[in-house]
């Protein structure tokens, strides 16, 4: 983590010692737009474009009858933790056709989340390989979805694959205090990471 130090922006509180870059990424309407707004503690900055009937054929999205917009670009989101770690919070696209902003958006970053919908899991893989690719640790968040089936958590990191290390958190994104576990997961789990054996 990247220390601020003395060269914190002034818009930051003082006490903040690391600024952190993560990435949300998953699948077409999987929630990732909908987690960065629900914990940013400034105004997000969103880059949604209309869902058209042109692009139907493209855009399959079962269910989701409330979803017009879809992310073209990024989401950009801040929260800060215990005043003195913040995330700087990069949502990704999830269209195919907008797939190569993703690795522009890994650049930099400490670590990433992963939005997996239950009913389409393997949609999720394409972004673990990615995020893998990169070197990057990343934490599972199953968006709990009401038509989505539940699996015990066994069955879940078989499906996807996970090794055991690989944190793996329930969540409900359009709710605050549940879109923050992936994050503090996340923070968690590069901590461990950095300092395998703390000291007692
Ligand atoms: N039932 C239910 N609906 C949800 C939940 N989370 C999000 N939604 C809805 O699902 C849709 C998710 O949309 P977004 O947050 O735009 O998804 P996204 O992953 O950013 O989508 P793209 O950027 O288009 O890939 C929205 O219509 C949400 O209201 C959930 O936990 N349960
Ligand atoms: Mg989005």
């Amino acid at each position: 983590m990247g220390s601020n130090g003395s060269e914190a922006p002034h818009y930051l509180a003082p006490q903040v010692e690391e600024t952190v870059k993560i990435v949300v990424l998953g699948p077409f309407g999987v929630g990732k737009t909908t987690l960065v707004r629900a914990v940013s503690e400034i105004k997000p900055i969103s880059t949604e474009e209309r869902l058209t009937q042109a692009g139907e054929a493209v855009d399959t999205l079962p269910d989701l009858m409330d979803k017009t917009t879809t992310t073209v670009a990024l989401d950009f989101g801040r929260l800060t933790l215990s005043g003195n770690i913040v995330l700087y919070l990069f949502g990704g696209p999830g269209q195919n056709r907008f797939r190569f902003m993703i690795d522009e958006l890994l650049r930099g970053a400490l670590g990433a989340v992963i939005l997996v919908d239950t009913a389409r899991t393997a949609e999720s893989w394409p972004y673990m390989d990615r995020v893998e690719e990169a070197g990057l640790p990343y934490v599972i968040a199953v968006n709990d979805f009401d038509r989505s089936p539940s699996y015990p958590e066994a069955e879940l990191r078989q499906k996807l694959d996970l090794l055991p290390s690989t944190p793996l958190v329930q969540c409900d994104v359009r709710r605050m205090d549940s879109a923050k576990e992936p994050l503090l997961a996340l923070v968690r789990y590069l901590m461990s990471r950095l300092d395998p054996e703390p000291a007692s």
